[in-house]
């Protein structure tokens, strides 16, 4: 990497002074206790206050400062003050080349998708160390480590802080990075915003992180009332964290879909775009749709909590089945934006690695819109148990069951491109591979729970477990995986060592099924969720799960020490295009320059004509009619 200091000679501590991570950590903390301070005076005199075990108006108010304080420090008022004093606008932050640019607010797309990847993974192994927590606690069918309050916490921390770091985890490394050099544009349309959404991430996820401090958080990730109400002051935390988190995925999605809209190179149209960004633009457009309801209800929670009102409360005239509507209005629509994305980056890698055109690509771009529009009208289905009117189940079971068709669409995609194809078995191809047999369980298990008389049955207990984590880990996380092998190389610059790579997939894929196959059975033999104790004679299977649990555990340890053997010790350089993809964004040097391209592209072809005899090339990347424009 070409990450050259300007000041070599000047010392590192004078390096950690200025707008940085480490003045917005000191900025942060010290807003934290200044809001803390005036929430505690305003909240004198208020009676209701007294009652529970902290001040929560204190606690926002500490958090809400302690969030600016941080993105002060990172330097996020330094544009609009200098406007308010007269200096002209400028469309990205001044920077230099040195690899503190990394650890502060940067425009650059490319650094802003490389924070993102080990920002968020930092989090994602904060909460995958939880369930190995959990899954130790469950080694015995009675309380050992953890009283169950403690228990709840660590679900609760767990599943909401995956929540949050998975829906972050390719629209934010890999979106962020490469749909611009995908559709040939030198940036995202808004750069700014851009690292904002980045930024606010790691806010969320310390702050989630605290509740451990104010008494956890006893809901789950779902937060519903009125438990969330009585909850001790750790619910503050989960409800201020997914605040944040939802206002970056509303930022999110409409920095892409104008990057997207607005900022396509000459040529690129609508059918030759890569897939990719086809799922990106669908995610983005679920992001804005769903996340600001999010943002809505955990206001009215925030209120309900700290001002005295009750729209949640049915003890003083709310209604809870209002948050729950609330909630998986966004809940829903949620889980395709996580998933919409792990079916672009699969799609996008089969062409590559069988040396075929992509089969239907009209078909996946239906579907991922079939999916992105019929997601909305789902919500219901996670309300067939909680008392919704009888006669509106039918109707929700089949918009519901209806999914599967779009999503079958993927799948149709996969076949028609690896049928009769000459399969190369490289590292990202095998966790493609692997997506879709788990997605394949994952999907056919959720028809059980769409269908309202399996539901009732099934509904809390393990069988639910078993789904969603065939879904979530089993699709997204291994197509993230995918999408780290197969692009690392462009972004890093280094190569990954392969015989480590087709371990930790061996390792994941064998020991996922294990871990969460017998856990369908676990939910037919009537495992409730969210408890830490069970039936005395499902030891032997929880036993199993837990070992197959530890197992996935150490595959990731050997994927974190292949990271760091190849980018700190090894350090092979990575051949421009180790894959001999036609993506624009193999196309270009390694490492990218800051600008991406000498001139904008002309694009001259569709991105998976593999062995389509006198295919063009992509694109012509040096057309000499149109000159240098654009920053
Ligand atoms: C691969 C390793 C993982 C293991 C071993 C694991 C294990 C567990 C366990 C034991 C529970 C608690 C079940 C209960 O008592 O009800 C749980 C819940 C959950 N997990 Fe995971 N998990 C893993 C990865 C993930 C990932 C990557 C996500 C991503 C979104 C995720 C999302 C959740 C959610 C949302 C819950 C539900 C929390 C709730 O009930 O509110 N898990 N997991
Ligand atoms: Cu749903």
């Amino acid at each position: 990497m070409s990450a050259t200091p300007i000041a070599p000679h000047r010392p590192v501590w004078r390096r950690l002074i200025g707008f940085n991570m480490l003045t917005g950590l000191a900025l942060g903390i010290g807003g934290w206790f200044l809001g803390a301070w005036i929430g505690g005076q305003m909240a004198v005199g208020h009676d209701y206050l007294l009652g529970t075990d902290q001040n929560d108006v204190g606690l926002y108010m500490g958090y809400l400062f302690g969030v600016i304080g941080w993105l002060v420090g990172l330097g996020f008022a330094n544009y609009p003050i200098g406007r308010l004093l007269g200096r002209p606008p400028t469309l990205r932050h001044h920077e230099t080349g040195s690899w503190t640019r990394y650890f502060r607010l940067c425009t650059d797309h490319k650094v802003v998708g490389i924070q993102y990847l080990f920002g968020v993974g930092i989090f994602f192994f904060i909460g995958g160390l939880n369930a190995m927590l959990m899954r130790t606690e469950l080694l015995r069918p009675v309380e050992q480590a953890w009283p169950a309050g403690q228990y709840l916490t660590l679900l609760s921390l767990h599943g909401t802080m995956m929540i949050m770091m998975t829906s972050a985890f390719i629209l934010g490394p890999f979106g962020n990075y490469f749909v611009p050099i995908m559709i040939g544009a030198r940036r995202m349309a808004f750069p700014r915003i851009e690292a904002l959404t980045f930024w606010l991430v790691p806010a969320a996820g310390l702050i989630l992180m605290s509740a451990i401090a104010f008494g956890g958080i006893a809901t789950g990730w779902t937060g519903y009332a009125p438990l969330a109400d009585e909850g001790r002051a750790g619910m503050d935390a989960y409800v201020m964290s997914f605040i944040l988190i939802a206002i970056s995925l509303t930022l999110v999605g409409l920095n892409l879909l104008a990057t997207i809209l607005t900022m396509r190179a000459p040529g690129m149209s609508w059918t030759r775009l890569p897939i990719f960004v086809w799922s990106v633009l669908a995610t983005s457009i679920l992001q804005v749709l769903a996340a600001p309801v999010l943002v809505a209800a955990m206001a009215m929670v925030l209120m309900d909590r700290a001002a005295n009102t009750s729209f949640f409360l049915a003890s003083a005239g709310g209604s809870q089945y209002l948050y729950e509507n609330l909630f998986w209005f966004f809940g829903h629509p949620e889980v395709y934006i996580l998933a919409l994305p792990g079916f672009g980056i699969v799609l996008e890698m089969l062409p590559v690695f069988a040396r075929k055109p992509l089969w239907g690509y009209r078909l996946a771009v239906a579907g991922m819109l079939g999916v992105t529009l019929l997601s909305f009208m789902v919500w219901q289905h996670h309300l067939f148990v909680s008392g919704m009117n009888g006669s509106l189940r039918p109707f929700y079971m089949l918009t519901t069951e209806l999914i599967s068709i779009p999503t079958g669409f993927i799948f149709l995609n996969a076949i028609g491109t690896l049928w009769r194809a000459r399969i190369r078995f490289t590292v990202p191809m095998l966790f493609a591979l692997a997506f879709f047999f788990n997605f394949l369980i994952g999907g056919l298990s959720g028809v059980f729970l769409s269908d309202v008389p399996s539901d009732v049955t099934t509904h809390g207990s393990y069988f639910v477990m078993a789904h969603f984590h065939y879904t979530i880990v089993g699709g997204l996380v291994f197509a993230f995986f995918g999408a780290v092998y197969y692009w690392l190389p462009k972004m890093l610059g280094i190569t990954l060592n392969e015989t480590l790579g087709k371990i930790h997939f061996w390792l994941f894929f064998v020991f996922f099924n294990l871990t969460f196959f017998p856990l369908f059975a676990a939910g037919f033999l009537d495992m409730p969720r969210r408890v830490s104790t069970y039936a005395p004679s499902l030891q032997g299977l929880n036993d199993f799960v837990s070992a197959s649990a530890y197992v996935i555990g150490i595959s990731m340890l050997i994927f974190v020490a292949n990271l760091i053997w190849s980018l700190v010790f090894v350090r092979e350089p990575a051949a421009e295009n180790p894959w001999a993809s036609r993506g624009l964004e193999w196309q270009v040097p390694t490492p990218v320059p800051v600008a991406n391209f000498d001139r904008i592209p002309v694009i001259t072809s569709g991105p998976y004509e593999y062995g389509v005899p006198n295919a063009p090339p992509v694109a012509d990347l040096a057309p000499s009619a149109l000159p240098a424009a654009g920053s």
